[in-house]
């Protein structure tokens, strides 16, 4: 197996480019906030719960997207890898993930991270809050609260996985496609595959 986290800031396109990375790589996407807002959609007690965390720019508790992440791997048993996308976005999960790809067998092989400055993001997340109804994209207290929440919570992951030199990071900045490009070129890398 294969398995990639794409890493970065709320709006750091993490989504944009995994939609392209999937395509291109055959992996499973395993976005948490497309769980998590699925759930909402779908009114469960679990999207309930996570709503309350969502809209305030808080994180979903641990063992809620644990859990979630741990299902979700039940329901895709055989495939060739997974696309992390918005997970681990803490330690705990990290550790957890560690533990969940143990199991399996496998590991994380790479940590690509996205690397944008403050005022784009905000200004990719609120023009996203015109289209998308997502409510956390709409007000600006609640993203500057979002990167709180990553500098605090989600930080440390960089460390965890640059401790096991999985780490690498990548101008998150300019044309869709040119980052696609700067990506797969780091993934290729690591897959030892000649560009296509
Ligand atoms: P997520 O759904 O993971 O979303 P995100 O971090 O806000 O955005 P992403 O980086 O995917 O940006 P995108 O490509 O869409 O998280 C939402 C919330 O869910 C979290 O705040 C948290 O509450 C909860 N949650 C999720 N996972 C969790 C976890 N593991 N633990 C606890 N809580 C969790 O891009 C953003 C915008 O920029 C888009 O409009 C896009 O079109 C635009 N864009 C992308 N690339 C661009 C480029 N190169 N140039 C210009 N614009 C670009």
């Amino acid at each position: 197996m294969f398995n990639l986290i794409l890493f970065g800031p709320p709006g750091s396109g993490k989504g944009t480019q995994s939609d392209k990375l999937v395509e291109k790589y055959g992996l499973i996407h395993l976005s948490t906030g497309n769980l998590l807002r699925q759930e909402i959609a779908d009114k469960t007690p679990l999207g309930l719960e996570a709503k309350s965390f969502m809209d305030k720019g808080q994180l979903v508790p641990d063992e809620v997207v644990i859990g979630m992440v741990d299902s979700y791997f039940d329901h895709h048993k055989d495939t060739k890898g997974f696309l992390f996308d918005g997970f681990p976005r803490t330690v705990a999960q990290a550790e957890a993930l560690d533990k969940l790809l143990k199991l399996k067998k496998t590991e994380i092989a790479a940590v690509l991270a996205l690397e944008v400055s403050e005022e784009e993001l905000v200004k990719r997340l609120l023009n996203r809050g015109k289209t998308s109804g997502r409510s956390d994209d709409t007000n600006e207290a609640v993203i500057r609260k979002r990167f709180a929440v990553y500098s605090n919570e989600t930080t440390p992951v960089a460390e965890h996985y640059r401790k096991a030199r999985k780490f690498q990071s990548v101008k998150g900045e300019g044309s869709v496609d040119h980052i696609f490009s700067s990506v797969c070129e780091a993934i290729d890398k690591k897959m030892r595959l000649p560009r296509v």
